[in-house]
């Protein structure tokens, strides 16, 4: 299964499209990439070949899952994955040659500073949860509600009451609201399917870094799939991976050549330490990942 994986990266870097992209530093390319991952077997597509911090990412699916777009939380909690925006940001703003570990300090010591550069703007969190609704209170004026829609409980509600429908989606692309994101999101639209009692779900990316963010994205898709089906008593499916430009960065051909070379070994079992309440109850602990034997891991820069 994980074969899929290494074959995509393998065409990306030997058959790709040599592009420039936003952040200059260079991608080989393919459009439009599908892979299929069952997890019918309690299993989760968590790559071995190479070490992946599956804890890191299962605290990013419960940062979404809460909302929440400032980096702090994630930092607190030893999650690095996005300070490099934020600090490029600050970098830029403020001409300070700050280093990484200080500026997550920072983050850490002041909330009135968290406050002010740890925020991405109205990211995966804001849209999944709190997606803006506006009411009409006149001719022409419309009233921001205090509260949004929250994407992932009408999701339940849905797969409850009926999951036989064609509308079990959530997306981030919220179309007014790119312009004040960090990054537009990459991992874009989710949509479910219950067939048998079993739980599938699709993610459409429309951008994917094979080298870094992949492994991420399609464990956490996995995990949503399964705390979904267990929060709607349903059985877990497969996951359909769609990615749309599906690239690896010019510098991390290392990693290519690094992890082709090594022989994949079997996806580990996920199982839950409880049942939690609902969706927005998850704790990092409630996560018990069986059987995880990767290869080690490897450094790659980040593109921001
Ligand atoms: N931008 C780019 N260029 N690549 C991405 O994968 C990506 N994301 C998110 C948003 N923008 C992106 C951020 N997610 C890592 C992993 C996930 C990320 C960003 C960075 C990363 O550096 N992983 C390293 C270190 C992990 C660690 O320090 O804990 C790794 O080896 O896995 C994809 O959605």
């Amino acid at each position: 299964p994980e074969q899929q994986y290494l074959d995509a990266m393998a065409r990306a870097w030997y058959g790709g499209d040599e592009r420039v992209d936003r952040t200059g530093v260079g991608t080989r390319s393919l459009f439009g990439v599908t892979m299929r991952f069952n997890l019918s077997d309690g299993t989760v597509p968590l790559i071995t070949t190479k070490k992946i911090f599956w804890k890191s990412a299962i605290k990013e699916l419960i940062w979404f899952l809460s909302g929440d777009t400032n980096i702090r939380p994630l930092v607190m909690q030893n999650v690095h994955i996005w300070t490099d925006w934020p600090l490029d940001k600050y970098r830029k703003a403020t001409g300070e040659a700050i280093d990484r570990d200080a500026f997550e300090q920072r983050i850490i010591d002041d909330p009135a500073f968290a406050a002010e550069w740890g925020d991405l703007g109205p990211v995966y969190g804001k849209q999944w949860v709190d997606w803006p609704r506006y009411t009409q209170v006149g001719d022409g004026l419309f009233r921001r509600e205090e509260k949004g829609i929250n994407q992932i409980a009408e999701l339940v509600e849905m797969l409850r009451t009926n999951p036989s429908s064609r509308r079990l989606i959530f997306t981030g692309w919220n179309v007014p609201e790119l312009p004040g994101m960090a990054l537009p999101p990459c991992h874009m639209t989710y949509q479910y399917h219950v067939a048998g009692g079993r739980l599938s779900g699709i993610l459409y990316q429309r951008s994917c870094d094979l080298g870094l963010g992949f492994p991420f994205n399609i464990f956490e898709a996995a995990v949503l799939i399964r705390m979904l089906a267990q929060q709607a008593d349903l059985e877990p499916g497969e996951l359909v991976w769609m990615g749309a430009d599906t690239h690896v960065y010019s510098n991390h051909g290392h990693l290519v050549e690094e992890q082709l070379s090594r022989t994949p070994r079997a996806f580990p079992r996920l199982t839950f330490a409880r049942r939690p309440s609902s969706m927005f109850a998850y704790a990092p602990e409630d996560f018990v990942i069986e059987g995880y034997d990767p290869h080690p891991h490897i450094k790659a820069e980040v593109a921001v």
